[in-house]
């Protein structure tokens, strides 16, 4: 894998993955902005970083397996993927379109990296789940993290995921939560209070870290510290959605819009200037 070490480098890549996200859903005509900038930092640092994968053997049995439970926000999945070596760059064009491998929702069967295919909220969760009890019955040493969101745990069967992996202490699996605040209709505090979800993962046996999904040295020690958990571990990410464009951030009215031709070039220029002051 193309390794990042230094925090400038990914703020750089995190940039570039940004900009790849409005051009992607500019050039598509549709799909979802806020959810994939606000985690574009969280994915440079596990594409560049903290996973065990190699673009060039996607598939070896001893890989991390990482599953976007919220799938909606694969955009910055496929960023992510295309900047590390998966397929080339110039594929991104190609988002929503028919018979193209980077579909709305991750569909494993066009993509098989993709892992799983989601966007049925609540499902990527168990899936995990099932990967990481079969990964430890094998007696393999990968990781499962899964990132799953905060309007995903509105569904029971998140919370019955949740509860199996407590039960079966599954130290092997990690949950990172696009902890963004919103969802598709609204704030979640006003559509299905979440909180307290510190507490309510320490009741199902889980360890919990709380962080700033926009500080680098916080998801990498993060994710590192996840890795040697005993437990099955939360690493619940504040960010902000639609991070690095003014007139997208904590608009849950861009939870399912994509920017038009003049949007998208506010939003380039903006993350353009944002680029040059990165030291
Ligand atoms: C089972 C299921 N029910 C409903 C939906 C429709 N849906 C798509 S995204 C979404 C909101 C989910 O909240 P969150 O993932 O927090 O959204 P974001 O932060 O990206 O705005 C909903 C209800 C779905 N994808 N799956
Ligand atoms: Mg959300």
């Amino acid at each position: 894998m193309k390794k990042l070490d230094s925090i400038k480098d990914l703020k750089l890549m995190a940039n570039t993955i940004r900009q790849d996200i409005i051009r992607m859903l500019a050039r598509a005509g549709s799909g979802h902005s806020a959810g994939p900038l606000g985690m574009a930092d969280v994915f440079t640092a596990l594409y560049f970083n903290v996973l065990k994968h190699d673009p060039k053997k996607p598939l070896a049995s001893n890989r991390d397996r990482l599953i976007l439970s919220n799938g909606h926000i694969c955009p910055v999945r496929y960023a992510a993927m295309a900047r590390a070596g998966y397929f080339p760059v110039k594929e991104l064009s190609t988002l929503r379109k028919y018979r193209s491998r980077l579909q709305g929702h991750p569909s494993r069967r066009n993509f098989p990296p993709l892992e799983a295919a989601t966007g049925s909220l609540g499902q990527g969760v168990c899936i995990a789940v099932g990967m990481a009890l079969a990964a430890k019955l094998d007696k393999k040493k990968h990781f499962i993290c899964c990132i799953t969101s905060d309007g995903e745990h509105d569904e029971g069967s998140t919370w019955e995921a949740v509860n199996a992996a407590g039960k079966y202490k599954l130290d092997n699996l990690i949950f990172i939560l696009d902890r963004n605040h919103i969802q598709i209709c609204g704030f979640t505090k006003n559509v299905w209070p979440l909180e307290p979800l510190k507490a309510k993962y320490k009741a199902f046996n889980w360890n919990v870290i709380v962080i700033n999904g926009h500080d680098f040295r916080q998801i990498l020690d993060a994710v590192k510290k996840a890795k040697k958990s005993k437990k099955p571990i939360i690493i619940i990410a504040n960010v902000i959605p639609g991070k690095g464009v003014s007139f997208m951030e904590n608009k849950y009215e861009w939870h399912g819009k994509a920017p038009d031709e003049k949007q998208a070039e506010q939003a380039l220029s903006e993350l353009i200037q944002e680029r040059a002051k990165i030291r």
